[in-house]
């Protein structure tokens, strides 16, 4: 087509700037899309971290002189389960770590270990078991503190702890959608550490309330940031994970990629790299909510994005998260964390 001469070099002008425009969106709408997980960076830099005092440190794995333990064999061990995965990460099965020697090395850092646990509406009466199970169990000579999350301060059993183990009670708004309430949980520990864990503890572990403790969870958990495998999908292929698949979701996770379907009953760590996990995840699932669109397992959609690209430095296997409603399989040698069986109906606040 030609234009004809009575055409003005003005508008010439204007349908080539048009042009630029469109393009210029269209680049940075696809550009965005395809940097998606630059956005982790951004986050980091926004956080501005190096503003942000932590008392997380890495410190030598020092072993104290003349301890005798077991010695350790480089042909003769688990043959039944995988122990390491493909980034080198250890994976924590019974039998591929030596208590007292693991102990030995951890207990003299003189740590402390922040556990947060939400109990909101019905689920207050989850607590005692929880911290009962936990007193005999969970990182024992260990400092521990327990953030209890709750909306019902008053119902928050009192329970006998050891010493050097300190309970903080911190109110919380209940919501009127369980949904929401677990969701919520990722800001609520964001905004937490930023005022005062991040000061008080060296690790810090994010766990389910609905649970109980049945043998030993000790330091050989210990990572920078550690995940476990969800019982209920660890002898599925990647496809059967319950990953959110819609693309327009920030958690969205394609059929042909997934390492593990990790639960959002437990995740830890260095309390730094939990505060950045949390950021993340609250702010995609923000970012979801301004779309209309939640994810499909909520927090634990966005938890399962973040760890495929920002890989955990140690995963606990399902001995660390089991469900009282599932038989034990052989692999399973000790079951160490176990969710209840639980009317859902009954206790949360929709169904
Ligand atoms: C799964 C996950 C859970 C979470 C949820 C996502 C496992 C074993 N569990 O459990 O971690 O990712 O899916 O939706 O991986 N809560 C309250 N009050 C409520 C509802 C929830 O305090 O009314 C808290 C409580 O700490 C509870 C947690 O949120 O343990 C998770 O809720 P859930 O146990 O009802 O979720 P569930 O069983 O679907």
């Amino acid at each position: 087509m030609r234009f004809s001469s009575n055409v003005k070099p003005y508008v010439l002008l204007l349908i080539v700037g048009i042009f630029l425009l469109l393009g210029y969106v269209y680049f940075s709408f696809f550009s965005e899309r395809l940097n998606r997980d630059i956005l982790i960076d951004e986050d980091q830099k926004r956080t501005n971290l190096s503003q942000l005092v932590f008392k997380s440190r890495v410190r030598n794995l020092v072993s104290p002189e003349k301890l005798l333990y077991k010695q350790p064999s480089v042909l003769v061990g688990r043959t039944d389960v995988v122990s390491v995965t493909p980034w080198l990460a250890p994976i924590v099965w019974e039998g591929t770590y030596d208590p007292v020697l693991i102990d030995n090395i951890y207990k003299p850092m003189k740590l402390t270990i922040a556990t947060t646990v939400f109990a909101v509406g019905k689920y207050v009466r989850f607590l005692q078991d929880f911290l009962e199970t936990a007193e005999k169990h969970f990182m024992v000579g260990f400092n521990v503190h327990y953030y209890v999350f709750t909306d019902r301060p008053d119902d928050v059993p009192s329970v006998n702890l050891t010493q050097g183990r300190h309970l903080s009670v911190i109110q919380v708004p209940v919501s009127n959608r369980w949904q929401e309430i677990s969701a919520r949980r990722m800001e609520i520990i964001q905004t937490t550490i930023e005022r005062q864990i991040r000061r008080e503890a060296d690790y810090i572990f994010c766990l389910d309330v609905d649970s109980k403790f049945h043998a030993r969870w000790g330091s050989e958990s210990l990572g920078r940031l550690v995940a476990v495998i969800h019982p209920g999908y660890y002898e599925q292929t990647r496809d059967h994970f319950p990953y959110e698949r819609r693309p327009a979701s920030t958690a969205y996770i394609p059929m042909d990629e997934g390492d593990y379907y990790y639960g959002g009953a437990m995740f830890g760590g260095f309390v730094e790299d939990v505060y950045t996990l949390t950021k993340v995840c609250r702010k995609r699932f923000e970012e979801d909510a301004g779309n209309s669109i939640e994810a499909a397992w909520q927090e634990e959609s966005h938890l399962n994005r973040y760890l495929l690209y920002n890989k955990p430095s140690k995963v606990l296997s399902p001995e660390y998260l089991w469900q009282d409603f599932k038989a034990q399989t052989k692999e399973v040698k000790v079951i160490r964390f176990s969710g209840v069986i639980k009317n859902y109906a009954e206790v949360r606040p929709n169904v």
